[in-house]
C-alpha cells in the first residue's frame, strides 16, 4: 500500500469514528447516571453531581416509557419513547438545582413514573 492510500484509508477510517460518535452523542466526559423505567416508577439516584450528565435510560419494564427532564431553564426528554428492554441516552450539562424528572407517556407521570432530582 503506497503511503498516499494510507492516508486516505486512514483519513476515511478517521471519518466513520466521528461520524459514529456524532450519531450515539455520548460526550466521553459526562457522568453516566443509569435511569430504569418500571410501571410505575423510576428507579435512580437521588441526588447526582452538577455537570454534564449521561442519563442511560433503560426500559425495563413492559410497556412503552420515555424519559424527561424539568426545571432551573432545563426542559429535554429523549426523542420518541422505548419499548421495552430498550435503551437511549439523554444527555445534559446540568446546574446545580431541584429538577423533576418524569415519563411523558400518557398518564405516567400521574401514576407514579415522576420524582424529584436534586443535582448539587
Ligand atoms: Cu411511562
Amino acid at each position: 500500500m503506497s503511503i498516499t492510500n494510507f492516508a486516505l484509508l486512514a483519513l476515511s477510517l478517521a471519518c466513520a469514528v466521528s461520524t459514529l460518535n456524532a450519531a450515539d452523542a455520548i460526550d466521553a466526559a459526562a457522568r453516566k447516571v443509569e435511569v430504569r423505567l418500571i410501571e410505575h416508577r423510576i428507579e435512580m439516584p437521588k441526588e447526582i453531581a452538577a455537570g454534564k450528565t449521561a442519563f442511560v435510560v433503560t426500559n425495563a419494564g413492559q410497556k412503552e416509557h420515555s424519559f424527561g427532564i424539568d426545571g432551573g431553564g432545563v426542559n429535554s426528554k429523549l426523542p420518541g419513547t422505548l419499548d421495552a428492554g430498550e435503551s437511549k441516552t439523554l444527555q445534559i450539562d446540568l446546574k446545580p438545582g431541584t429538577y423533576r424528572v418524569y415519563c411523558p407517556v400518557g398518564e405516567h407521570a400521574m401514576r407514579g413514573m415522576e420524582r424529584n432530582l436534586i443535582v448539587k
